[in-house]
């Protein structure tokens, strides 16, 4: 028994560490009977490896596995805390490259993650009383590879006939935890990610592309209103920072939150459908969804694990217009690897950091005011008629310089983090109505379509109390969190032509389509909808959710709802069709950036 201590220290406390942090990420669903003999089975890897060892050195090989498993939970369980999923090799990729924004991770570490470690600082002192003399054999170790796989084959068999293709798009990365555990998830990460690198070597086979090819064609709206109505006027589309949609319109103590937006509402085509559509990528997604109507990666961002791809972007068609392009942002260039994919864009100015004179710091960077107002002389100069696309950046999470916002009285949600979003939207808001003011007396307002819109949501998952407090609700369903994940999109016309609330289900996928009808640009590769155009109503998420006019898939537990009534439904036939539709069209979207699809189609 005393050979063994090491042994027997790792199968009960690694499984216990699993099942803590899986009841950490799915409290309401979490069943140990379901997960304890895949965690078990994930586990016995690291013990038929260490048998094989001498007894000395299986001790320190088991310790160091049992070190980095416990910092890969504590950094899957912040990684999920604010992107409601699971690190993924590629999201690793985009950290390294990201330089991960410090205040946003810093925020949500908790002291007790760090409980995770507690053992393995008593461990070391356990070893003195081992028997490392006794000479064991190497059947133990193969016989535990041999259950290891009979076990975790009978668990991923199920998981696959239960959700088709899940295992290998990985296209909702919570639910193959939940079923399997994070070790057997990142298991088949590292397999998929492998897999994955020499597919994009394989040709990709000319009936996927004829697919794909159908599907953008059958895709593009039938009839045309408003085509062309625009052409040769300039578009200016802001991005503004976690700019969710329950602020708009929304008062505390009878002051508005965004009295700016909500005027321009009231002048301008509001989405109020309108739903982000970001996965790990944040606010990189947003932009590549807007400005290619193509998905985010299966996991990671785009602009790190693609940015040598060939795109049919919106700024190159606009440039091939005859039109200027600029992309503003007050941030460092190579953020999100900007630099290289604004190039690869199109885009032929990109005012980043380094253009604008770092006169006001806020939060991550240079204030909102500082950089509307800097970016208006900019505009001035560039060649009518242009494309510009602005992101702003001082409502930034985790919205901590709130004496810098000014003064807004949030009630009893003062030194909150929704108290603190809302100082910083409040703030943000003051200065795009400086800037909207700005553009009018300049001329440019009525000389430009203006799009804005909100990149992704301000209050992660994890903080879903604090709408309770701000709705006076006592509870929140998954039908209203959902409806929560609103961002607005307004988009104002040249003397209001066109105004009105929108209620199409809409998202950040639909807005270069529906640019390319008003401005006439060529559609090619687009997977959105153009939303003057369009009735279509569905909304879809990376990780296979979606919103099908009155219906709602969440793949996080596999459940339909009924949106207006909130009730789970049974999956019917047509709802299980319109989910493979979906999942087909993500995959025709990853096919399209795996395979550089678009330079090989524009090369034909
Ligand atoms: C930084 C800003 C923030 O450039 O776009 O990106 P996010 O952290 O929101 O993805
Ligand atoms: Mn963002």
């Amino acid at each position: 028994m005393r050979s063994f201590i090491d042994v027997i220290i790792f199968i009960i406390i690694l499984p216990c560490k699993l099942l803590i942090y899986a009841h950490q990420i799915n409290s309401n669903s979490f069943s140990v009977k379901s997960l304890l003999m895949p965690i078990i089975a994930s586990v016995l890897v690291f013990l038929a490896i260490g048998l094989l060892l001498k007894a000395a050195h299986r001790f320190k090989f088991l310790y160091i596995c049992n070190l980095i498993i416990s910092i890969l939970i504590i950094c899957d369980l912040n990684y999920f805390r604010y992107f409601k999923d699971i690190i993924s090799i590629p999201v690793i990729i985009n950290s390294v490259e990201l330089g991960a924004v410090g205040s946003s991770v810093k925020s949500l570490i908790k002291y007790s993650d760090f409980l995770y470690l507690a053992d393995l600082a008593i461990i070391p002192f356990i070893n003195r009383y081992m028997n490392n003399t006794k000479k064991i054999s190497k059947f133990p170790s193969v016989i535990l590879l041999i259950i290891c796989v009979l076990i975790n084959f009978k668990y991923f068999y199920k998981l696959s006939r239960e959700q088709p293709r899940l295992l290998t798009t990985m296209y909702n990365k919570v639910y193959i935890t939940n079923s399997l555990g994070v070790l057997n998830y990142h298991y088949i990460d590292i397999y998929n990610t492998a897999c994955n690198k020499i597919n994009r070597l394989a040709p990709i086979s000319k009936n996927k592309i004829s697919d794909i090819q159908n599907f953008i064609n059958s895709n593009k709206a039938s009839e045309k209103n408003f085509h062309g109505s625009y052409e040769g006027k300039n578009l200016i589309m802001i991005q503004v920072e976690a700019l969710q949609g329950f602020v708009i319109n929304s008062s505390i103590n009878g002051r508005e939150i965004t009295p700016n937006l909500n005027k321009l509402i009231k002048s301008s085509e509001y989405f109020d459908n309108f739903y982000y559509q970001v996965a790990a990528g944040g606010t990189s997604d947003a932009e590549f969804m807007t400005n290619n109507s193509l998905y985010p990666a299966q996991s990671g961002a785009v602009y790190f694990l693609y940015s040598g791809n060939t795109f049919d972007s919106m700024p190159k068609a606009f440039y091939n217009k005859g039109y200027d392009t600029a992309a503003l942002h007050g941030f460092r260039e190579n953020f999100w690897n900007r630099d290289v994919m604004y190039k690869n864009f199109d885009f032929k100015h990109f005012y980043g950091e380094k253009s604008f004179k770092k006169d006001e710091i806020i939060g991550l960077g240079l204030s909102d005011r500082s950089f509307l107002n800097q970016s208006i002389d900019k505009l001035d100069n560039l060649k009518s008629p242009f494309y510009a696309f602005l992101i702003t950046l001082s409502s930034h999470f985790p919205y901590d310089d709130v004496n810098q916002y000014g003064n807004f009285d949030v009630g009893n949600l003062e030194d909150t983090l929704m108290g603190n979003y809302i100082k910083s939207i409040h703030y943000t808001d003051e200065q795009l109505g400086m800037f909207l003011d700005k553009l009018n007396k300049s001329g440019l307002l009525n000389n430009s379509v203006i799009v804005l819109y909100g990149d992704h949501y301000a209050i992660p998952k994890n903080k879903e109390n604090l709408f309770l407090k701000f709705y006076n609700k006592s509870s929140i369903s998954d039908v209203d969190w959902i409806k929560l994940q609103k961002v607005p999109l307004i988009i104002h016309f040249p003397d209001g032509a066109l105004k009105g609330i929108n209620h199409t289900n809409s998202g950040e996928m639909d807005i270069y389509p529906t640019m390319a009808n008003l401005f006439n640009l060529p559609q090619k590769y687009m997977m959105g909808k153009d939303l003057f155009n369009s009735t279509q109503g569905k909304i879809i998420y990376r990780n296979g959710s979606f919103i099908d006019g009155n219906y709602y898939y969440m793949s996080e537990n596999n459940t339909y709802y009924n949106m207006k009534t909130g009730s789970k439904i049974p999956e019917t036939k047509t709802l299980l069709e319109k989910r493979q539709s979906v999942l087909d069209e993500l995959e025709y979207s990853d096919s399209i950036l795996k395979h550089n699809l678009i330079k090989k189609l524009d090369e034909k």
